[in-house]
């Protein structure tokens, strides 16, 4: 008898039930209890029907995403699901919570679906690099159309109860009782003489608009450079169109083997795993967090404004506070003309609106903070002013309460000297935007207290953010690594490369956006000032970051001011080149003896992606960051490395360690020595041949 599957009756209806916390993952135990519950409903002919349905938090929530790196164990999912879907007797999957992946294909393996009002269906798996492949690329075309089934496929979003229903992908919504309801479901069908309704009986015709349709949808996926899951997603998509179902169902285990064998699939499981891993600091125990329920922000700008919305979203009360009544009131307005353009944009409604404004209240009093449970001050970058504010904070808050700075470049240590509790503070690094971004980097300085860290962690969680733990370091792990990869891009302007060639570069890469297009974006005088306020660690090079210097003394800050490594027409973010800009680097580069020459795109990438891993291994090598796998989440989830590289680190190892050190080795010759001097760490594991992403300071 299974541990993980009961089969309990009510009346004639066999209730199948799988209770495999946390989130009942379809795993080996669970298919064999599966399979043995559904065999002996099926042969016991006192049971007219079947309902499946999960204890705990959720329907099933997808594969066990850690049984991928092997051949899947038997009993496999097609010749179970097939034996579930050819039972003579109607089954209805009941759901709740999330049915993801192999958890919604099992439900397609059943006649009839209702689901909770909460709950949400869908197929996550792109965004782990897989190819559904439990019968779900054959059975949700034919139950919700090819054109529904693909854009679920390649968007990867769950969808709500309401739009599954319209969908027809359930056939109705519980009022009251999930399982109650459920039955009576169940019932209702077999008084109806409502038997077996298969998705594999369903065929599908071929039309025209289906045809426009797939095309666009390969065109689309040919423009996502160096991703190869979307095209097959479309293949298996293709497959249940034209193949009768059970060759359908071989085709889409060859391509759902192979969308695991890709390095795609092997990076993006890597990061989910990771980005769970990222909680566990050695010598802290989660369970000691103290308890987050207020939170207060100093500082009513871009930033201030950015976390309180976090913490209003996340349902946390928040007390915002500004220097007097007039600033805190802006701050208040910017916010509410922020929430007002997510209901625009239908991202939230007016009821919504109006819970989180409750939640967000100003404040030019520091007493207004005294019970907060966590303080975050996020003024800008001097440590004069965050000294006199942490020695307000100190006087002010409750014992106990965690002191946080955003800071992004100071020295967290330093600031809590300016209080007599250095334990309870920690560095709290949003990105901005603040209220969307998902990294929260923490910064633990020698005394920060381990329930301090603990409680972070736990924040961030709160937030729907991935905290990562870094050192107290200079620009800490994701700001340090930037700075070698911004200044080759900097410097490559000044010996002939155009700023659309570096980001063009970098965007084929698959990040996010080019630096030089983020620099216009952010403002260019922001990195600026923090080099002038840290002048004491610059090189001894006139073109260290020369370009933006340039564009600063000129008054071209980027977008805020039309102009700056590329102009920008009023009201839009499209670039336009910047002729003069290009003649000023070209001038600057002759006053300062650069040769001008042709860069290629390989030599523009490479370059910069060479700088940011050196710099990432020995931000490892240094003990800054924890793993090289926390490096890896600091890059896509706060600096849009592409997911499907897998990070920094991860993607290092897919060229080659000994092909990266030869390529550093490589500029040293060619280019300044002072920055192309390969990490111990990286050399030692290119020698070696052991991999960069499993490398942990554990
Ligand atoms: C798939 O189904 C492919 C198919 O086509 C079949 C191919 C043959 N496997 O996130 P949480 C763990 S692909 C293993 O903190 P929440 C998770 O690691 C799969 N473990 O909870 C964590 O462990 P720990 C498609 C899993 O309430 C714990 O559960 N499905 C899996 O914030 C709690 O997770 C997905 O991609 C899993 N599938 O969110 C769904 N899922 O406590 C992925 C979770 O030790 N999962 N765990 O760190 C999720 O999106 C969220 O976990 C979920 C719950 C929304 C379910």
């Amino acid at each position: 008898m299974s541990e993980v599957v009961r089969l309990e009756r009510s009346g004639r209806i066999g209730l199948v039930i799988i209770d495999n916390p946390p989130v009942n993952a379809i795993s080996r135990p669970v298919r064999q209890g599966l399979l043995e519950c559904f065999r002996k409903a099926a042969a016991d002919r006192s049971i007219e029907a079947v309902v499946l349905l999960c204890d705990g938090r959720t329907f099933i929530a997808g594969a066990d995403i850690a049984e991928f790196d092997a051949p899947m164990a038997q009993p496999t999912c097609h010749p179970l699901f097939a034996e579930m879907e050819a039972l003579d007797k109607p089954t209805v999957a009941a759901l709740h919570g999330t049915a993801l992946g192999g958890g919604f294909e099992t439900a397609l393996a059943c006649h009839y679906r209702v689901a909770n009002p909460g709950a949400r269906v869908g197929f996550p798996e792109i965004n782990l690099g897989i190819v559904p492949g439990a019968g779900g690329t054959q059975r949700l075309p034919r139950v919700a159309g090819v054109q529904n089934a693909l854009q679920m496929f390649l968007s990867g979003r769950p969808v709500d109860a309401e739009q599954a229903l319209a969908m027809g992908l359930i056939d109705a919504i519980a009022d009251g009782d999930l399982r109650a309801f459920a039955v009576a479901y169940a019932n209702r069908l077999v008084d109806e003489g409502r038997g077996p309704r298969r998705a594999c009986d369903v065929a599908i015709e071929r039309t025209p608009e289906i045809d426009a349709f797939l095309q666009e949808q390969r065109r689309r996926a040919s423009r996502m450079r160096g991703r190869v899951v979307p095209g097959m997603d479309i293949d298996a998509v293709e497959a249940a169109i034209d193949l009768p179902f059970g060759k359908g169902i071989e085709r889409e285990q060859e391509i759902s083997d192979a969308s695991l064998e890709t390095t795609e699939s092997r990076a993006m499981r890597r990061l989910f795993f990771a980005e769970k891993a990222t909680g566990r600091i050695p010598g802290v125990d989660p369970a000691s967090a103290r308890p987050l329920a207020s939170g207060g922000i100093i500082g009513g700008g871009t930033m201030g404004r950015g976390i309180a919305m976090s913490f209003a979203n996340a349902g946390i009360p928040v007390t915002l506070l500004d220097v007097d009544r007039a600033a805190v009131g802006k701050s208040i307005d910017a916010i509410r003309g922020e929430y007002q353009r997510s209901v625009k944009k239908g991202r939230i409604t007016e009821d919504g609106l109006e819970a989180c404004m409750r939640l967000i209240k100003g404040s030019d009093d520091y007493a207004d903070l005294a019970e907060a449970d966590v303080v975050i001050e996020a003024v800008f970058e001097n440590m004069a002013l965050k000294k006199k504010i942490f020695a307000k904070l100190d006087k002010t808050c409750k014992p106990g309460a965690i002191l946080a700075s955003n800071t992004s470049t100071l020295d967290v240590a330093e600031i809590a000297s300016a209080t007599k509790r250095p334990a309870d503070v920690v560095g709290l690094h949003f990105f901005s935007p603040a209220h969307i971004m998902r990294l929260l980097e923490i910064v633990r300085t020698d005394a920060t207290a381990g329930d301090v860290l603990a409680a972070s962690m736990q924040l961030a969680k709160t937030l729907r953010k991935v905290g990562v733990l870094s050192g107290n370091a200079y620009g800490f792990i994701g700001n340090r690594m930037m700075d070698p990869y911004g200044r080759e891009a900097e410097r490559m302007l000044l010996e002939g490369a155009t700023p659309r060639q570096v980001d063009d570069a970098l965007e084929s890469f698959g990040m996010a956006m080019g630096i030089l297009a983020v620099y216009d974006m952010a403002g260019v005088d922001v990195g600026y000032k923090v080099r002038e306020e840290r002048k004491d660690l610059l090189p001894d090079d006139p073109s260290f970051y020369r370009s933006s210097s340039m564009l600063v003394e000129r008054g071209w800050l980027g977008q805020k001011t039309g102009v700056g490594f590329y102009r920008y027409e009023a009201g839009s973010r499209e670039r336009h080149d910047n002729p003069e800009a290009l003649e000023m680097f070209a001038a600057e580069a002759k006053r300062l003896g650069i040769k001008r020459r042709d860069l290629t795109q390989d030599e523009i990438e490479q370059r910069c992606l060479c700088a940011l891993i050196n710099e990432g291994a020995k931000v490892l090598e240094e003990g800054v960051a924890l793993r090289a796998s926390d490096v890896d989440v600091v890059y896509t989830s706060g600096y849009g490395f592409p997911r499907h590289r897998g990070g920094p680190m991860f993607y290092a190892d897919t060229v080659g360690l000994k092909e990266i050190c030869a390529r550093i080795d490589g500029f040293a010759k060619t280019l300044d020595p002072q920055y192309w001097q390969v990490s111990a760490l990286l050399r030692e594991l290119a020698a070696s041949g052991k991999p960069l992403a499993d490398c942990a300071n554990e």
